[in-house]
């Protein structure tokens, strides 16, 4: 047995959902070790057991790290997202895969010498699908899980990959030899576009959304590089958020599956926009698609089918359209920004 710290470790925790996730694990009461290539936020440093500034490429830090926690969970964020992937896809799969690779390696280390299974919770992403044309796309209504899954990104390709990598760990990597379970519960959602009110995004190809509403909070014009018509499927961080939490925790047995769909509604770029005219009248917004970033989008579902999350683990969003804006997005980027 083991005198370590236990500690649930947040990889990416800057990020759009590390910003939120850790704020609810702390509140939680868990001890929280926040990793990120960047320095930690000053707002979720003290929320923090230890905070660390690295590079999940860099797998002696992370060892560093496992000898001094007892990681019984890892939120593993960190990730070069589609957009940006697509101007270095080398380095989109150095960091996605051999990342995820290291994070996989260091739960299989903290499982062996606690003698008990990680939970590793993987966000992966709508850019798992890759739909071939327009038509099929259309044709595919609210795409299961298992359909079209030939993506069109090199992040697509690494998330894809990266479900595997866990689904391999989970069930074909060697025993533990306490119990003769296997050193992984692999846990992954695959997220639509999300939408924070505290955060912007970059690097992402949905988020057009988000930069839409933040620019016209900022009282700046802004213009979207995708067409009007696109539909894709979104989310209010706060559902994105339980929803984590509430798989994190799911008991093992009443999962059917390693990955889950979840969606809470799927507005065109145009009816977005509309929305965000209605909160902010003076919002200048404009269409202006771009070649690489609208083909992205053309290649992702319109819509998901979560019906399997909502069986396995309840999964129930609390915002429509509707109420993400009047009641989460729209009072955080004024208090965000400061409008009265
Ligand atoms: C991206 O646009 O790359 C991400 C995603 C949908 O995973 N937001």
């Amino acid at each position: 047995m083991t005198s370590r710290k236990p500690a649930v470790l947040v990889t990416g925790a800057n990020g759009e959902i590390g910003h939120s996730l850790v704020r609810r694990l702390a509140a939680g009461g868990a001890n929280v070790v926040a990793l990120d290539v960047r320095e930690i936020d000053a707002a979720c440093k003290p929320l923090c057991s230890a905070t660390q500034v690295g590079d999940i490429l860099d797998f002696g830090m992370l060892q560093r790290l496992g000898v001094e926690f007892e990681f019984t969970s890892v939120f593993h964020l960190a990730a070069l997202l589609s957009t940006r992937g697509e101007f270095q896809p080398e380095l989109a799969h150095r960091v996605n895969v051999e990342g995820t690779l290291n994070l996989l390696r260091l739960a299989v280390e903290s499982a062996s010498s606690s003698g008990k299974a990680v939970t590793f919770l993987f966000p992966s992403s709508i850019a798992a699908y890759g739909i071939a044309d327009p038509k099929q796309r259309a044709a595919a209504g609210r795409v299961r899980e298992d359909e079209h899954l030939a993506p069109q990104t090199m992040y697509g390709c690494n998330k894809l990959y990266g479900e595997h990598l866990g689904r391999y760990y989970t069930h074909h990597y060697r025993r533990l030899a306490a119990d003769q379970q296997h050193p992984v519960d692999f846990r992954s959602i695959r997220f639509p576009g999300l939408i924070s009110a505290d955060t912007v995004p970059s690097g992402g190809t949905s988020d057009y959304a988000p930069e839409m509403l933040h620019a016209a909070a900022r009282g700046e014009p802004y213009a979207c590089y995708v067409r009007e018509d696109i539909r894709l499927p979104f989310m209010a961080m706060p559902d994105a958020v339980d929803a984590i939490m509430a798989l994190a925790t799911a008991p093992r047995a009443s999962l059917s599956t390693h990955v889950y769909n979840i969606g809470a509604f799927a507005p065109s770029a145009g009816e977005f926009a509309a929305l965000v005219r209605e909160f902010f009248p003076k919002a200048e917004l404009s269409f202006s698609p771009d070649v690489l970033r609208q083909a992205i989008v053309e290649s992702w579902p319109a819509d998901v089918d979560d019906s399997r999350a909502r069986r396995d683990w309840g999964f129930k969003p609390a915002y429509d359209l509707r109420r993400t804006f009047s009641e989460y997005l729209v009072p955080g980027v004024r208090r965000r920004y400061g409008i009265a």
